[in-house]
């Protein structure tokens, strides 16, 4: 008999919708010791919650997270309500001897930040933050190649994260764009998967020298679409880093990319090889490696689509998968730790450790200085 273990999804947009398929993908085909069931969806707006409900599959809703986060049968709080909120519900469902899950980036700020772990680890909760690139079985298989020393030495990590979606200056003035509500822009959006992934790949990073920019400085208001009102966060983030085992790396996340609708990619050189992952054609892996005989050396293309793979004994073999596939890892992951009682990865230490990169990287572009981590 599987554990059910009870969810309560506070928030319902872009990522509560990405969340839900996820819970809802999981008991059906995932052979995991715990099974999420969808108990309750929380959300402010009593219409968009009820209707999120019926639509994910929800079996209640709920408008006010303290009371979803007192209740005795919620075993798994769930968190992806713009930043602002990350912090009260976490503290608040820690104490009361919840699971965590939250979106990235953890918090607005790393005091913030710090206060959620320091609440996980005094309550001994299981916590764990939703880096879902990770979960992407390329990536995956990325780290196992550097980690086995396939690469060699790692000299170069190269990250970028592309948009476009506001390149309009007309684009409305969501909450995306208030750093009260968000934290940051570009910078904790996009950029924070970046620092993520190379954190996973390469290791800690220790010192950083960025440069944040806002382009589009007002945007017209969502309720008085008439009257402009001030961006307060980053449209674009780039940085300079430098990692504790001696490699370099550059990390460039904007919102300004025409063209580019989710262009995440990463391209790792090493004293023995390179490889390249690019989300747009996420189930594939480029590699290339010095000792392969001269006449046949080159980028090879792996599909990791194979039973060998990391995360591939659901799925069919050659069968491609996508992104929203990689939700339903971070979910089977979060299952599996529940089911061992052991801390998940990444969990919300990782999530101060990216913190912490962000508002160095933050600092060094205010002070156009190179920042120590
Ligand atoms: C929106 O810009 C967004 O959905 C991010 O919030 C996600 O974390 C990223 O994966 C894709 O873009």
């Amino acid at each position: 008999m599987r554990r059910q273990i009870n969810v309560a999804l506070i928030g319902y947009q872009f990522m509560g919708k990405a969340h839900s398929n996820a819970y809802r993908q999981m008991p059906r085909f995932f052979e995991s010791d715990a099974v999420p069931v969808m108990k309750v969806i929380c959300g402010r707006n009593e219409a968009g919650v009820k209707a999120a409900a019926a639509k994910y599959g929800w079996e209640e809703w709920s408008t006010s997270w303290e009371e979803v986060v007192r209740r005795k049968d919620i075993d798994v709080v769930d968190i992806v309500t713009p930043g602002d909120s990350h912090m009260p519900i976490a503290v608040a469902a820690a104490k009361a001897g919840k699971t965590l899950l939250c979106e990235k980036p953890l918090a607005n700020t790393l005091g913030e930040a710090k206060r959620m772990l320091a609440a996980a680890q005094k309550a001994g909760v299981l916590h764990m933050i939703c880096h879902n690139y990770r979960k992407t079985p390329a990536v995956a298989l990325a780290q196992k190649l550097i980690a086995d020393g396939q690469l060699g030495k790692i000299h170069h990590f190269r990250g970028t994260y592309l948009q476009d979606w506001p390149v309009d200056p007309e684009f409305p003035l969501y909450w995306r764009f208030d750093k009260a509500k968000a934290g940051s822009g570009a910078l904790g959006d996009l950029a924070s998967h970046v620092t993520d992934l190379a954190r996973f790949l390469v290791g800690e990073i220790t010192e950083v020298s960025a440069a944040l920019e806002t382009f589009v400085k007002e945007r017209p208001q969502v309720d008085n679409p008439k009257k402009k009102g001030k961006v307060t966060v980053d449209d674009a983030s780039l940085a300079l880093v430098r990692f504790a085992n001696g490699a370099v790396g550059t990390i460039e996340a904007t919102r300004f990319a025409p063209g580019r609708k989710n262009y995440n990619r990463f391209e790792i050189n090493g004293s023995k090889g390179s490889l390249v992952f690019n989300l747009e054609r996420l189930n594939e892996l480029e590699l290339y490696l010095r000792d392969d005989p001269a006449y046949a050396q080159g980028f090879r293309n792996i599909m990791v689509t194979e039973p060998v793979h990391p995360y591939w004994k659901w799925w069919p073999v050659g069968h491609v998968i996508g992104y929203e596939h990689t939700f339903t890892h971070v979910i089977y992951d979060l299952m599996q730790a529940i089911a061992g009682n052991r801390q998940p990865s990444p969990n919300f230490e990782d999530g101060v450790k990216n913190q912490a990169l962000l508002a160095a990287m933050e600092k060094s572009s205010q002070t156009r200085k190179w920042v120590k981590i």
